[in-house]
């Protein structure tokens, strides 16, 4: 059953991308098991209790990935069809980055990296100060977190120990024009972390089984898990291929990828 709807999830990413022409499936491939995980078996939110203030909250910092949201939303049944078949096309309804004004299902408007950490650290404190429940589960990328605001996001967190928030990297090790080391270092990134005063898991984040122990973990502190992913995943043509951040496949490469996702899954 998981896998078989891992599987619809990466081919509807597929689609879109290829329908719309856009950039970032790479980006979306890799951070699909960690949404996958978060909406299906850990996070708290369904079309019942979307506006009641303790239910979790998830983030996707890194907006540009929005088509795998798009897409776990979809499986889950919170989004229609309509949004996938509109996605970044000319007079559609949907851009390619998340306007929180479409769904309440988007939690913030997000694309211009760097301010998911912010907003959700505000949410997890709110949610403190009004006693409310639920947790606050932020999404990034690896080179997203060369933006300072990030950090400054942490220190917040750890200052108001805020054990309602947990901070995800997609440690995919690639961003838009390099791989993610070579532009600014990012390898002891858990050891930074963990000094700012979080919890720390390094952990497999395209393993579902890993994905959901360490996001169900409890502890005094906020909680941050370097996902360790691979770009591209699940289509060997994009996997750890930079390229991939901005091209989209063309139709012989749709039906081979397709195929790929159809057997690997
Ligand atoms: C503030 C800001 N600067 C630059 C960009 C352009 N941009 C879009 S995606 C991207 C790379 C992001 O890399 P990473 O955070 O590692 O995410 P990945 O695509 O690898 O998942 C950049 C620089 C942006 N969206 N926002």
């Amino acid at each position: 059953m998981k896998d078989s709807v891992l599987k619809e999830i990466r081919k509807t990413i597929v689609k879109m991308v290829h329908k719309a022409k856009v950039s970032h499936v790479g980006a979306a491939m890799s951070v699909v098991d960690i949404l996958y995980t978060l909406y299906f078996d850990v996070a708290n939110i369904n079309k019942e209790n979307i506006t009641s203030p303790n239910r979790d909250i998830i983030i996707l910092s890194k907006g540009h990935s929005s088509a795998a949201l798009y897409s776990v939303l979809y499986h889950k049944g919170l989004i229609s069809s309509d949004f996938i078949e509109n996605y970044s096309i000319d007079g559609g309804s949907l851009p390619c980055h998340i306007d929180k004004e479409k769904s309440p299902f988007f939690e913030m408007s997000s694309g211009s990296l760097g301010h998911g950490p912010s907003l959700g650290a505000g949410f997890a404190l709110a949610k403190k100060m009004d006693k409310n429940s639920g947790r606050i589960f932020v999404i990034c990328g690896d080179g997203e977190c060369n933006e300072g605001s990030v950090w400054e996001a942490l220190m917040f967190a750890s200052t108001h120990k805020l054990d309602n928030f947990v901070f995800i990297i997609d440690y995919n090790k690639f961003q838009g024009f390099g791989a993610t080391n070579e532009v600014i270092e990012q390898s002891n990134i858990a050891e930074r972390v963990k000094s700012f005063g979080f919890e720390t898991f390094v952990i497999d984040g395209n393993n579902t089984d890993e994905l959901k122990k360490a996001l169900t973990d409890k502890s005094d502190k906020p909680i941050a898990i370097i996902a360790d992913t691979t770009k591209g995943k699940g289509v060997s043509f994009m996997e750890n291929k930079l390229e991939w951040h901005y091209k989209s496949p063309n139709d012989e490469q749709l039906e081979i990828a397709l195929a790929e996702i159809e057997k690997k899954y």
